[in-house]
């Protein structure tokens, strides 16, 4: 490897190349720069959905049939809530609580986001930096036809239901980058930015809705690639190609790559990986500006994940040298 790579991510498509990426990168060549614009505060407690998701990931600690939190799960806390008639709709496992509550609690001590988070991750034997994109408060909001929902209420209380008109980053124009991501992405050895395949409105778009963040990647000489997260017309998982449809934005890996756009044309990237099912989209995406390579983006096992990893990383290297 000629020098460190930052991988953008956020939620469970962008932990699986993480994930990927860990196996073939040294922690001191890989920095992965996380959405916190999931983050809400919930009985007090602080959480951070997509750190835990890239955590629990990473620690092989998370619950890949569930889709979300910790292994091994217990319930006791979520039942003894119920029975105070408590908010149960955001279900926190016994031991996923454990980490809300440790993080509350640093947070309150006075560390930053990213120390508890480093801590955290520390102890779970991930030794791979997780940087969240700020230490200040950038939340997601969703909006629909009616009212304006904080992001998990959209998710998980409405499952998703309300049609969306658009988004908003509450607290981005305000938010700065962490020093560790500035310092990340100002390597004179960088050696490249993976946009990893998360969904691009609400886990790519509140870390580029920090300025400081899109300004430096505007600013790095390294190239700015892009994994998308559709296949085939389809999300994996998760909302983004009913997003898509409610937004107008053409439900296809082009309409991603169009949303980010070419570096070439104004916008942000210098390069497109595309599944192989979605071949045929290589020639028009070429002609936007973009490089474009066609693999096998469904990651089903940790095989395919490498496979992924190693694809975006040879991709890189050919970006480099032309
Ligand atoms: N997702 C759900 O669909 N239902 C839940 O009750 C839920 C609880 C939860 C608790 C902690 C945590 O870190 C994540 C949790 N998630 C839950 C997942 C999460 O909210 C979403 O998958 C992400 O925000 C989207 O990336």
């Amino acid at each position: 490897m000629s020098g460190p790579i930052v991988a953008l991510t956020g939620g469970v498509g962008g932990a699986k190349l993480a994930r990927g990426l860990v196996a073939r990168l040294a922690p001191e060549d890989l920095h992965f720069v996380v959405n916190v614009g999931d983050d809400f505060e919930h009985l007090g407690l602080h959480v951070s959905p997509d750190l835990d998701t890239l955590l629990y990931t990473l620690s092989g600690e998370s619950d890949t049939e569930r889709g979300w939190g910790r292994r091994g799960e217990s319930w006791q806390f979520l039942d003894a809530l119920r029975g105070y008639d408590g908010p149960d709709w955001f279900a926190l496992g016994d031991r996923d609580l454990a980490t809300h509550v440790l993080r509350t609690h640093a947070l309150a001590e006075g560390a930053r986001l990213t120390e508890v988070t480093a801590r955290l991750a520390t102890a779970l034997g991930v030794r791979h930096a997780m940087l969240p994109v700020t230490d200040d408060p950038l939340r997601t909001v969703i909006e629909t036809g009616g009212e304006a929902l904080p992001f998990q209420h959209y998710f998980v209380r409405e499952r998703c239901a309300p049609a969306v008109t658009g988004f908003r980053f509450d607290g981005a124009e305000r938010a700065r980058c962490t020093p560790e991501v500035r310092a990340a992405l100002a390597d004179p050895d960088l050696a490249g930015v993976v946009l990893c395949p998360s969904n691009p409105f609400v886990s790519i778009d509140p870390i580029l809705a920090v300025a400081e963040l899109r300004a430096a990647l505007a600013a790095c000489a390294a190239p700015i690639i892009a994994v998308s997260p559709i296949i085939g017309g389809d999300a994996v998982k998760g909302p983004t190609a009913k997003m898509m449809d409610e937004l107008g934005v053409p439900r296809s890996a082009a309409g991603v790559a169009g949303h980010y756009g070419a570096r070439s044309g104004g916008g942000l990237l210098d390069g497109f990986v595309l599944d192989a099912t979605d071949a045929a989209l290589q020639q028009d995406l070429e002609t936007t500006g973009l490089a474009v390579r066609v693999e096998q983006t469904l990651m089903r096992d940790l095989d395919d994940r490498i496979a992924l990893a190693d694809a975006v990383l040879a991709f890189l290297a050919s970006l480099r040298t032309s």
